[in-house]
Order: structure tokens, then sequence, then C-alpha cells
């Protein structure tokens, strides 16, 4: 794949945070953190600790000049512990030592006594307390209540989902450096440069124009370092603040896999009302949100789960309720797919239930539903060119499903311990953050006298080539060779104000931005090339491959040479815009809106080989049609979906997530916490894209529908293929032990397989 940082991410050469060039003197920290997951603090000593050797100073919430609040949607999140703990993982001061074996030995000195409670570790529990985040959100159309009445069959049932941990490559930190005065110097492996900013001013109580945030590129974020980043941020620059020292923080993987947020886990119960013949008349689903010790990202995160809770499906009658349940965990928060994922695979649980009792295929149910044109979704928002329809049916023909079934029905009947077990998925994920303001972004665009470029905007890279995308969407405008652009650092000082790089709207929202930066840079060079050629209208003037075209005759201007007597002129080569998605809007009084710019859709074909002596299982192959739009990438969007389906199976197989009665993740290493490896990975993945129709790409009312280039958004849409892993293997231990219950509880690790094989 050739993103721009394949060779060196290969020879070793890209900076992560732990690789930027810090001065001589840079100090580590270290993190110290409560054991417990509920209680009081009694007594916190620092003196041993303090007189441990390399130790430069130990610093705690009384430590924080300004207010010791990180919260972002709700400020109800402390830096670090103040009176009480409420999970394990819990900052409570860091050690701040020459080197970072000397504060990790210190932290073991520090004295700390606590009185315990018992914490609330379940949601179900903490909904039974009422201990909620957010009061209930509910999202609702028709009236169930009365369509039940309507309905041949109801089934009713519960879900229960896992938790996920990112796994990034590179685990969090961050480097703080004092300049002079008040100013200081970040480099975050963050997604939010301007959260860490903003969350960093309010900590010192010093003005966000003291605080440059800088991001070269971070290992992997996937969501956990879009609000999460910030606190590592804080600290490291509170004590470069306080020492007037350079000060680095990264954690170890351990103490990353414990004390920073992963995928909520989820527990749902479900009713679905159907005719005969199929139809779903009616949905009822309550979500429990374990939403662990503060709000996080977790509100915006149960609207998504609310959004997206009737899947590729027009339900007319739906009432869907969130509850957000505050525990005694780690605050949970963004993972790729951003609580869709728990939604959808509840409407696909209680499919897989209702055509299990009533006799028919899966697909009979998922086929009679599929979203039409200009069908209604639960939040009011219309369905307007859904492919749900047509990438069901292409994915169906293209890959035969019906053989493919037989082929399955066959090998099944012919073989005893061994089964397979097929699955057909549809995904309909929308784009744009929910929360309306944040779908802004800026560029900023340089072209130097020589005829380079250098592009900044809100981006951050992290591994889903959105710099390639952005190099490749300048060089396209520009139509100049993309060997000219070099897309910068994502720095505060440059792009301010910038919105998380996330909700898959990184390409789509910084796109925008760069095509519009380029399009005034281009007007200006035009009307130099029109002077320069005499011709008094510069609309004439276009730039073909680095070459001047007069009314579309070459000349032999270069874009070089006008670059260069633009500066002679004096003219700007510097362009600055900023994009904001059109006629999105999100009422959260009624929870009805338009909020997405668009859809993505798509579906699956998902089979797996099961060994039934072992519990032990394969894919076979994963074969989908995606909607990529107009693909400008084609290996990076390719990229996009191999990762995703991967990480999706990987939530619904062998990642599971186990605390103990006490509240303590006994799963923090990747001995014990099992993320797909090279042997886990599907056999095959087929991408087929879905053919467009590029009369209606390009009409008006389709136009503002649709990301720069005519691209839609890759990033978190594919992950949810991966929910068709569970039905696949669902089916193949169906297939051995037909008395299985219906219930749905992801992952299924070979353990809980073997146990499902065998119940009866
Ligand atoms: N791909 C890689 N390689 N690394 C990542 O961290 N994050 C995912 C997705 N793909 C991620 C990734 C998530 S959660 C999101 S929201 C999008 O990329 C963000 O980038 P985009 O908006 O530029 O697609
Ligand atoms: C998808 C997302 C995000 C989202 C909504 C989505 C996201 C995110 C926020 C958010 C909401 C309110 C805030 C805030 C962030 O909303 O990533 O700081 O105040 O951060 O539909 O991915
Ligand atoms: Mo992605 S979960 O929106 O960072």
């Amino acid at each position: 794949m050739k993103n721009i940082d394949s060779v060196h991410h290969v020879r070793g050469e890209s900076i992560f945070i732990d690789d930027v060039k810090v001065p001589e003197n840079t100090l580590s920290a270290y993190v110290f953190y409560s054991p417990i997951a509920s209680g009081k603090i009694l007594k916190l000593d620092f003196s041993e600790a303090l007189k441990s050797k390399g130790v430069k100073g130990i610093f705690s919430a009384k430590d924080i000049p300004g207010e010791n609040q990180i919260g972002g949607i709700i400020q109800d999140e402390n830096l670090f512990a103040e009176e009480e703990v409420h999970f394990v993982g819990h900052p409570i001061a860091i050690v701040v030592a020459e080197k970072y074996l000397q504060a990790k030995e210190a932290s073991k000195k520090i004295h700390v006594e606590f009185e315990k409670h018992k914490p609330i570790l379940s949601p179900r529990e903490a909904a039974e307390k009422k201990s909620f985040i957010i009061p209930p959100r509910i999202f609702q159309l028709g009236n169930t209540e009365n369509a039940w009445k309507e309905c041949d069959y109801v089934f009713e049932g519960k879900v229960e989902s896992g938790g996920q941990e990112h796994i990034y490559l590179e685990t969090q930190g961050a480097v703080a450096i004092p300049i002079e005065n008040e100013l200081l110097k970040i480099y975050s492996a963050t997604q939010s440069p301007t959260a860490v900013q903003r969350t960093i001013a309010r900590i010192l109580a010093i003005s966000m124009n003291k605080v440059e945030v800088n991001v070269h590129r971070l290992g992997g974020g996937f969501g956990g370092k879009e609000d999460q980043a910030t606190a590592w941020a804080c600290m490291a620059a509170l004590a470069a603040y306080k020492l007037k020292t350079p000060v680095k923080l990264i954690l170890n993987r351990q103490d990353d896999i414990r004390i920073t947020g992963k995928r909520h886990p989820y527990s749902s119960d479900y009713k679905i009302g159907l005719t005969k013949e199929g139809k779903i008349l009616a949905y009822e689903v309550t979500f429990y949100q374990n939403a662990g010790a503060a709000a996080d990202l977790s509100p915006a995160i149960l609207d998504r789960t609310l959004f997206h809770c009737t899947n590729s499906y027009f339900i007319p009658n739906v009432k869907a309720t969130g509850l957000s349940c505050k525990t005694n965990l780690i605050p949970f928060t963004a993972f790729r797919g951003f609580g869709g994922p728990q939604g959808m695979f509840v409407i696909e649980s209680a499919i897989h239930h209702a055509a299990n009792e009533m006799n028919i295929p899966v697909s009979e149910i998922q086929k009679k539903n599929l979203l039409k044109e200009n069908d209604e979704f639960s939040y009011g928002q219309k369905a307007v060119n859904s492919f749900a329809i047509k990438s069901f049916k292409l994915c169906e023909e293209k890959f035969e499903l019906k053989k493919l079934q037989d082929e399955v029905e066959f090998f099944n009947s012919k073989n005893f311990l061994v089964k397979k077990g097929l699955a057909i998925i549809p995904i309909t994920f929308g784009i744009s953050f929910t929360t309306t303001f944040l779908n802004q972004a800026s560029a900023l665009i340089h072209i130097y006298t020589d005829g380079s470029i250098n592009v900044s905007t809100a981006a951050v890279e992290m591994g889903q080539g959105v710099n390639a995308k952005l190099k490749r969407i300048a060089a396209k405008t520009l139509s100049v060779d993309e060997n000219r652009i070099n897309v910068d650092s994502t720095n505060t000082s440059r792009v301010a104000n910038t919105s998380p790089t996330a909700a898959s709207k990184g390409t789509d929202l910084n796109g925008f931005a760069v095509i519009d930066a380029c399009n005034i840079l281009l007007e200006r060079l035009k009307k130099v090339a029109a002077e320069e050629l005499g011709e008094d209208d510069w609309t004439n003037i276009t730039f073909k491959n680095e070459k001047v075209f007069d009314e579309d005759e070459p000349t032999t201007l270069t874009f070089t040479e006008i670059v260069r007597k633009a500066y002679i002129k004096r003219i700007s080569l510097t362009a600055q815009a900023f994009h904001s998605t059109p006629n999105i809007y999100f009422d959260p009084k009624i929870n009805k809106g338009n909020p997405f710019a668009y859809h993505v859709y798509g579906t699956a074909i998902i089979q797996v080989t099961l060994d039934c002596l072992r519990g032990t299982y394969e894919t076979d192959f994963v074969k989908v049609v995606h909607d990529f739009g107009e693909s400008f990438h084609n290996q990076i969007d390719i990229g996009q979906v191999e990762g995703g389906i991967v990480q999706g199976i990987g939530w619904m197989s062998s990642e599971e997530l186990i605390w103990n009665n006490e509240g303590k993740l006994l799963t923090d290493a990747l001995s014990t916490y099992k993320v797909p490896d090279i042997h886990a990975i599907p056999k095959e993945i087929t991408i087929v894209p879905l053919p467009y129709d590029k009369e209606k790409l390009m009409n008006d009312e389709f136009k503002d529908k649709i990301g720069p280039l005519n691209s839609k958004a890759i990033g978190e849409p594919p992950f949810m293929y991966g929910i068709g892993f569970y039905f696949a293997l669902f089916n193949a231990i169906k297939s051995f032990n037909p008395k299985i219950n219906f219930i749905y509880n992801s992952p299924l690790t070979p353990e809980k397989v073997l146990m499902m094989l065998y119940e009866n």
C-alpha cells in the first residue's frame, strides 16, 4: 500500500512521540493510579517517594493552578482524583524523575490508604441504582404500542456485547516543553489537538494562545486518542510548567490497557414484531451502556447507538431507549463505529432470533425490510440515494449466496466434527458528527517560490492515510504532481479550533477545505497567467499537469513559472479556507433532524469453519460489496475495509475484557487479551465497489451529499461487516448443536463456543 509513510515506517524513521528529539534535561513521568475501584482516599503521603533516587517532583490534584477538570461533554472528570477514587486506574498523581524507571520505582513508595466502597460494575445494576451519566435518551418513530397487535410474531431477548481495547501500536503519551514565560510546546499523540490545547490551558489557568500542540502522526488511534489522549498531555504539561523543564510521559503497554478507556460494553433488551411474511412492524430496544466512571464521550456514543439501532432496515414503529449507566470501571470512550456497532448488533440478533423461530432464512427477513428510497430513519432523516437494496442484491448475485449456502449445507451434512457457517449482513452508517457544530475544518496552504507546496489542516494522520488523500486532493485540484506537496504536521498554531479527526470525517471535512484553499490560489495564479499571456479573461486559463492552458490550448508557461511571477508581482501565495458541512441539523429535544450529510452502505457475506472438538474457528472468507462513492485512493480505501473487517471480527470473536468482582481488569496484557493475529484474519477478503451512476453523482440535489471528489468516508463503516462473523459462527455452532438457546453474547471466544457446542 502506497501510504506516504510506508517507506519511513518500514525503515523505522517515522516520528512517534517517543522519537521526538527532546532536550538533554528532559524528565520522565510515571502515573500513579488507584488500585481499587471505589473508595475514599484517607491518606496520601509522598514523603518516602520524594526521597527516591532521581525524583524531581510529585504532582497531584492540589498542585493544579487552574481547574482540576478534563471533562469534554460533561464537566465530571478530574485530571487527578481528589477525595475519592472511582475506578481501578484512576490517576492520583504523577511522579517525575530523571529516568522513567526511577519514576516508576518511586511510585511504589507512595503511601496511600483508602476506605473501600463496593463498586458497581454492570450497567443493569447501575440502572437499578439510578446511577446515570445523563437522563434517558429515546428515539421514536410511529407507535410501537399499537403495532404489536398487528404482528403475527413477537420475540423478545437479551444481547450482550463486550468492550474492546484499541491496541493501537503506539501507546498513549506526550512531551511538554516549556519555551519561555508561560509558553508551552506540546507533542501529543492525540486525535484532537485542540482538546489538548484547551484542556492544558484550563488546568494551568493560562490562555490557549500560550499552548502549541503539534501532532506528527499517531501509531493508531481508532478513537482511543480522541478524548483520552488529553489527560497524559495535561499531566506532562503540568509537570513541565511547574519544574520549568521538559517532561515526557509515555504509558507502558500494561498501564495503557489498564488506565485508558475502551469500547463500551452494552447490555440490551429487544422486542421485535413481524408479520408472517417477515415484514418487521415494530421494534423496541433498550440499551444499557456501560459508561464507566465519567462521561467522556459516552453521551455522543449513546446517540450513535440510537441512530444506528435499525441498521439498514426501515421499521415503521420504533422505540429505542438509551441509558448511559455510570459504573466503577474506566470511563469508556470512542472506538471505530462510535456506538453504532453496539446498536447494529442488537437488531441483527433480533432478526436472527426471529428467523430461526419462524424457520425462514435470516436473509429473507433482511431483504424484506431493507431501506428503500426516502424511507425514514427513527431520527427523521430520509434515506436518499439508499444503496441498502442495491448492495444487498449485488452481493447476493455476485457472490452466489444461494450456491454458497448449499455448499455449506452439503459440507455440514458430510462432516460431523467440523461445521461451516455462513451469514450475510448489510450495513448503513451515517456520515457526519451527530454533534453538528463539530462538522468544520480548515486548511492553510503555502506555495513556496520554488513551486513546492505545504498543506496544513486539522486532520491527524493515524495510519488511515488521510495525509495521502489530502495530498492527492491538493494535487488533483491544482493539477500538479503529488511530489510537489508536503502535508505538514497538525499544529494548533497553524490551524486553530480543530474538531477531532474522527467520525470518519477527516478526509471529507479537511479535503473540502483543501479544495477551497487550492481554488483560491488557482484563481490568483490564473489571473497572473492571463496577464502574462495578454488574455483579458482569466477564466479562460486552466492548469493541466503542471502546464498553463489558454482556452484549452497549451501555452509554454508552467506552474512553477507562474508561481515565481506571482511572487514578483507581490501576489500572496498563501491561502486559508474553512469548510463546514451544509444542510445538517439535529434537535436533541425531539431527537429529530437531518444529522448526516449522507450514508455509507454495503453488504458482506462471511463464512467460518468451526472445529467442534476444540471450539476453535477460522474465517474462510469475507466477500463485500462496499459503497466507496468514487474512490480516488483505492489502495488506502481497500486497506481501510480490510483493517475494519479484521478489527470487527476481533470484537466479535477473541477480544474479551474480563474484570474481577473488585473491578480489576484481568485481561491487561496481550497474553490474555487476544487481538486477531495473522492466523486469525480471514483467508480471503474480496471487496467489490458498488458501481456508481456518475450522472446522478453530479446532479445538484446529490452534490452536497457526498465527500470530496465524489468519494465517501471509509474509516468506520467497514468495521460493522465484522458483526456478520457472530452469526456465521452461531450458525456453525447451531448445525452441530441445534438445541442451543438464542442468547446473543459477544465475543464468541473459543471457550464460550465450546460450552455452546455441548449445551443442551
Ligand atoms: N485506520 C488506521 N490505520 N488507524 C486508525 O487509528 N482510526 C479509525 C479509522 N481508520 C484508524 C483507522 C477511526 S475510529 C476513524 S474515525 C477514522 O479512521 C478517522 O480517520 P478519517 O476520518 O480520516 O477516516
Ligand atoms: C461521531 C463522532 C463523534 C461525535 C458524534 C458522532 C466524536 C466526538 C463527538 C463530540 C460530541 C460533543 C462534544 C465533543 C465531541 O461527537 O468523535 O467534544 O462536546 O468527539 O456522531 O465520532
Ligand atoms: Mo473514530 S471512533 O470516530 O475516532
